[in-house]
């Protein structure tokens, strides 16, 4: 459980791509190159076993190829979310059609409660949940209620007075194997429960959103240290090219929905 996936719900970068929401000063992506690294990682989630299921991509909405936000998904339950960012909030519309095709039913995150899908990292039966600028804490507790009546547990991570991280798993990734990955200034706001904390090594801080998909460990490229930590533990890395999308405050979990 956790980590074993048969499908990927992704939608490639539109026309309006750099007209997206973004904290980051690392330039204006390109949206030719942002396309040719969206391709490499379906063919990456494809080699993982995935079958992919691409929407098209929505000039409408510039941030909507970052589709983890709309919803969370486990391979029986899903819940559609409210972003946090009003520019993002019609994203759903589509997103819960295309969930019907898989879903006989789902929740749905209410006014005022705000939650985005990169706030929340699934551990096996524990369901972290962080509280950002983007997920309130109505949003969190409509959700632990959700959590509880489909017996999950969820541990609320308070990440607003972290630095450099726009969401919870831009911090922390499941790695399976009773691993999480996590950055230096996270590390005590998670309750281990158990698990071991793998730390992701300074100035490598962005690698801490990885994806374990079945047996593979997908990573952005260029992160050499934490390559090694992985390899070390016997991990089975596929590095991505991910420039165009971190400079929209993106990575790797964001442009999938895996379930
Ligand atoms: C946003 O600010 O909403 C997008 N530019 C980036 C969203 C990244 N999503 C994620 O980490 N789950």
């Amino acid at each position: 459980m956790g980590n074993q996936f048969t499908r990927a719900i992704v939608c490639p970068p539109g026309a309006t791509f750099a007209d997206g929401l973004t904290t980051v000063s690392l330039g204006t992506p390109i949206l030719e190159k942002a396309i040719e690294q969206h391709r490499a990682y379906c063919k990456a989630l494809e080699a993982a076993g995935l079958e992919i299921i691409a929407l098209t991509p929505d000039a409408e909405y510039p941030d909507s190829t970052f589709v983890e936000d709309t919803a969370v998904l486990t391979p029986s339950w899903a819940v559609i979310t409210r972003p946090g960012a009003l520019s993002r909030a019609g994203e759903v519309a589509r997103m819960t059609q295309v969930l019907s095709n898989y879903y006989q039913k789902h929740d749905v995150i209410e006014p005022p409660g705000t939650l985005d899908g990169g706030d929340i990292c699934e551990i096996e039966d524990r369901f972290l949940v962080g509280l950002s600028d983007r997920t309130n804490e109505e949003g969190a507790r409509q959700l632990d209620q959700f959590l509880l009546a489909h017996d999950r547990a969820a541990n609320i991570v308070d990440i607003r007075a972290v630095e450099g991280i726009l969401h919870l798993k831009s911090g922390v990734t499941y790695i399976g194997d009773n691993r999480l990955l996590v950055i230096r200034s996270l590390a005590d706001k998670i309750e281990p429960q158990g698990r071991e904390l793998v730390i992701v090594p300074e100035g490598e801080e962005y690698a801490a959103n990885c994806i374990r998909v079945n047996d593979q460990l997908l990573m952005p490229a260029g992160f050499p240290k934490l390559r090694r930590i992985l390899n070390d533990l016997n991990y089975s890395t596929v590095e991505l090219e991910t420039s165009e999308f971190q400079k929209m405050d993106g990575g790797l979990s964001c442009l999938s929905l895996r379930f």
